[in-house]
């Protein structure tokens, strides 16, 4: 390979051994089966008790859940979709000018997960954004294409009012009040991941992303309507999540799991590529503030179960999430409190 990423625009004949799982970890694609029963949230409905309940159902069951109606401009989302593509068709040596392999950037285009401390890489590039406060990191963003800083700021206020939105419902459904969950996260910051995996010529060797878990808060996912690849795990089995159209896709992350104390689950998902077509997706990482204290309520752990896992600040998380790899334990197994017999 002799470019840092794989969005170079000339298809790949073979799998570059870099790539290539040992066969225990491979996707094993034919016992996927296709998750036809995903909780569509409606969320214009006009009864709210409905709307929580049906979210609290999700969320303990599923860890993952698809909402329409959603309140993101339909044509923004468009105009979103329109611009990310238009970013990862730009000539190679354009793209790489903001090339990172440091996750600690707060804009930088790169490849795979964390290509310094992986050993197998991951068919992806990616583009990742800091989005909050939108003052302080647009000036940083791609200024190629021309509409790329309008469109996506505009997209990631209103995903944000969503993802604030959907931290109500969620807190409400777990009993508590409606700014609970808001209240404990603090001044949440904002991330972005703009996905984009080329067609690749050995789909079943490798992964866009391994199975992983989410150490934000809350994501919502816009995925391609065209082209599928993200899957789920649900009761053991990987699920093929059919993308909806007009709908996100909402993974509850490891802070809500943490804060529900582990009511709630922060789901294992992962992306498949495909031999034919680019697929695209862009997830919108709601994260709490570096000095948030993670900690259920009390009201969570009087049930004589205590809280699951020590309390911890994000920061804290954050550093011990990204010091691994991405598809190892759960990361908080590491902060799990110990049972007192
Ligand atoms: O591409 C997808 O569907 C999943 C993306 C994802 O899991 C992520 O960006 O963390």
């Amino acid at each position: 390979m002799d470019t840092k990423v794989i969005s170079t625009g000339i298809p790949y004949t073979s799998l570059p051994e870099s790539y290539i799982r040992p066969e225990s970890e491979r996707p094993k694609l034919s016992e996927v089966e296709v998750c036809e029963d995903v909780p569509i949230i409606d969320l214009c409905c006009d009864d709210r008790s409905s709307i929580v309940q049906q979210i609290g159902y999700a969320c303990r069951f599923y860890g993952f859940f698809q909402v329409i109606n959603h309140g993101v401009s339909l044509e923004l989302v468009e105009k979103m979709l329109e611009v990310a593509n238009e970013f990862f068709r730009l000539p190679v040596e354009e793209k790489l000018k903001l090339y990172s392999d440091d996750p600690t950037k707060t804009m930088r285009l790169s490849t795979s997960f964390n290509v310094k401390k992986e050993t197998v890489h991951n068919w992806r590039d990616y583009l990742r954004l800091h989005c909050y406060p939108l003052d302080q990191y647009v000036p940083e963003w791609p200024s190629n294409p021309s509409t790329f800083k309008d469109t996506v700021s505009s997209y990631c206020k209103q995903v944000r009012e969503l993802g604030f939105r959907l931290q109500e419902l969620i807190a409400e459904s777990l009993g508590l009040e409606k700014d609970h969950i808001k209240d404990v996260l603090g001044e949440q910051g904002q991330h972005m991941a703009v996905n984009y995996y080329p067609p690749c010529p050995q789909p079943d060797l490798t992964y866009g992303l391994p199975r992983h878990t989410d150490p934000n808060a809350l994501t919502i996912l816009l995925q391609d309507l065209q082209v599928s690849g993200l899957q789920v795990l649900k009761d053991g089995k990987w699920m093929a999540v059919k993308p909806h159209p007009n709908a996100f896709v909402i993974n509850i992350g490891d802070q809500l799991q943490a804060l529900s104390n582990g009511r709630y689950k922060s789901v294992w998902h992962r992306a498949l590529v495909n031999a034919d077509k680019p697929r695209m997706s862009v997830a919108s990482f709601l994260c709490p503030s570096d000095d948030a204290l993670i900690s259920p309520p009390v009201k969570l752990t009087e049930d004589g179960t205590g809280a699951v896992y020590r309390s911890f600040t994000y920061a804290e998380y954050y550093k011990k999430f990204w010091s691994r790899n991405l598809d190892q334990e759960h990361c908080l197994e590491n902060f799990k409190n110990e049972i007192i017999p």
